[in-house]
């Protein structure tokens, strides 16, 4: 069986978008959390992961690191689930914002890290993090408004993409950043998303913390 190797549910965006990814293609997988900034966190990471980092698939031996990896990985595993779009446009499009995603939004990712259990949390972004959340709006509000008519997601039908930006759309609400428009509307669906309620129900429940986190705002 799948597995899939995560850190707090609570904290790990980058846990959850694989996460996300493995619901959207109904494979049945089970998981295994090791929650960060413990005295053991670092032996048992290094023990699944070479790059010393979570999220790890194993799949009956193989061993696949790094969320967006695990992402394509999954989507060829899982063709019938159409993980990305349809149309060869759509899925260039929708992969270019996810290596966007994944590779930069620094400033953002920094200063308004995820954390589901907190709310209304004050923070005054940075210069750098205000343009991140500019870029996020744009993207948002320019691919909604090309598939508008094809469902609510950022792409139309869920995508990977929104595995990518589900992270981002929780950040907006902790940290009381609102986009308006379309941009508002679709973080609000990626907020209702039975399987992101899932998730962050199982969140709620966990009693790991991670003081540096918690300490923002
Ligand atoms: N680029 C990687 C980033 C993974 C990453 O940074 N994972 C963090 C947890 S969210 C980690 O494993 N940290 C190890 C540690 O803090 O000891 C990905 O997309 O999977």
């Amino acid at each position: 069986m799948l597995r899939l190797i995560l850190a707090n549910k609570n904290y790990s965006s980058w846990s959850l978008r694989p996460w996300l990814v493995l619901r959207a293609a109904k494979l049945a997988f089970e998981e295994v959390v090791i929650p960060l900034d413990e005295p053991g966190t670092e032996a048992a990471i290094a023990k699944v992961s070479p790059s010393r980092r979570v999220p790890v698939l194993e799949d009956d031996g193989l061993r696949v690191w790094d969320s967006l990896a695990i992402a394509e990985y999954v989507a060829e595993k899982a063709p019938e689930a159409h993980l990305w779009p349809k149309d060869r446009e759509g899925r260039a499009i929708a992969r270019a914002v996810s290596a966007e995603m994944h590779a930069g939004f620094t400033a953002m990712r920094t200063e308004m890290p995820m954390n589901l259990k907190r709310s209304n949390v004050p923070v005054r972004p940075s210069a750098a993090c205000q343009a991140d959340v500019r870029r996020v709006a744009e993207i948002f509000g320019t691919m909604r408004g090309a598939h508008r008519d094809e469902g609510p997601y950022l792409f139309g039908a869920w995508s990977i993409a929104d595995a990518m930006f589900t992270p981002v759309a929780t950040r907006f609400r902790t940290y009381g950043v609102i986009l308006g428009g379309a941009a508002q509307d679709y973080v609000e669906t990626l907020l209702s998303n039975p399987d992101f309620a899932e998730w962050e129900r199982a969140a709620l429940e966990e009693t790991s913390s991670i003081t540096r986190y918690d300490a923002i705002g």
